[in-house]
């Protein structure tokens, strides 16, 4: 039987325990907090902390036992903050100018039916870059999501970057519905079991939504690490969890 010291249930958020983008639903939020006195929980989101707090509540810390934002390049546990790391210090400013002007230039390029803006958020370890830009609205996210999967933008933007910035050691990782994360190889969400290697958990869940080769939650769902599991809603991830931990 699991442990609450042994065992860690980690939860991606967009699509696994929230729709993309959107609140958490009591429901869910109440159903954690259950699932929290058989285990550990925590999540770790390809968003950064702001946008995770948006998202599971002002005080996500002190909710889970450990909040991974941007993959875990900025962690908390027990409500603390632990530790981040910085793609700027990493790769250097030429690198990031080059990768930040070529991003700007592919986009200015692109026609859509609409463009917003904030095209390219800077975050503490990732670059997250945005062909509409984030300061669309949710109907216009929506509108976007939709013809991307007809038009691949964004599958189209990624492949010319790997081509582009081939051998400098880049990872370009679509995870939401209106933009891309860009970080070095091996800063995806696998990065945070590096920081849980201390914490002696004998068995680590994990559940995400974008599982498929390419997806964010890919490395982590096939780590060895971990135990994985694949969910298509919210929904199904409580139900999962209830045939796991609470049959
Ligand atoms: O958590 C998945 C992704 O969520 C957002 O994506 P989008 O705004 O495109 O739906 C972003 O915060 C992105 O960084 C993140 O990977």
């Amino acid at each position: 039987m699991a442990g609450r010291g042994t065992t860690l249930c980690l939860f991606d958020v967009d699509g696994t325990l929230t729709a993309a983008r959107q609140k958490v639903t009591n429901d869910m939020a109440e159903f954690l907090q259950n699932l929290r006195k058989k285990v550990k929980v925590g999540v770790v989101g390809g968003s950064d902390f702001e946008k995770i707090k948006e998202q599971l509540g002002e005080d996500v810390a002190e909710k889970f036992d450990y909040v991974f934002s941007e993959n875990g390049l900025v962690a908390y546990k027990d409500g603390q903050f632990l530790c981040k790391q910085s793609i700027h210090a990493y790769l250097g400013e030429d690198l990031l100018q080059d990768l930040i002007n070529y991003c700007l230039g592919y986009i200015a390029k692109l026609k859509l039916p609409k463009k917003r803006g904030t095209f390219i958020e800077f975050r503490n370890g990732m670059l997250n870059v945005s062909p509409i830009g984030r300061n669309c609205t949710q109907e216009e996210r929506i509108e976007f999501f939709e013809l991307d999967k007809k038009e691949q933008f964004r599958e189209k933007f990624v492949a010319d970057l790997r081509k582009e910035f081939e051998g400098k050691g880049l990872t370009f990782s679509i995870g939401g519905q209106i933009s891309f994360d860009v970080f070095p190889n091996g800063w995806d969400k696998t990065y945070c079991l590096g920081i849980l290697e201390k914490e002696g958990f004998s068995k680590i869940y994990f559940f995400g939504d974008k599982t498929m080769p390419g997806g964010n939650d890919f490395e982590i769902y096939t780590d060895s690490r971990t135990i994985g599991h694949s969910v298509i809603s919210p929904e199904d991830t409580k139900q999962i969890c209830e045939e796991l931990f609470f049959h």
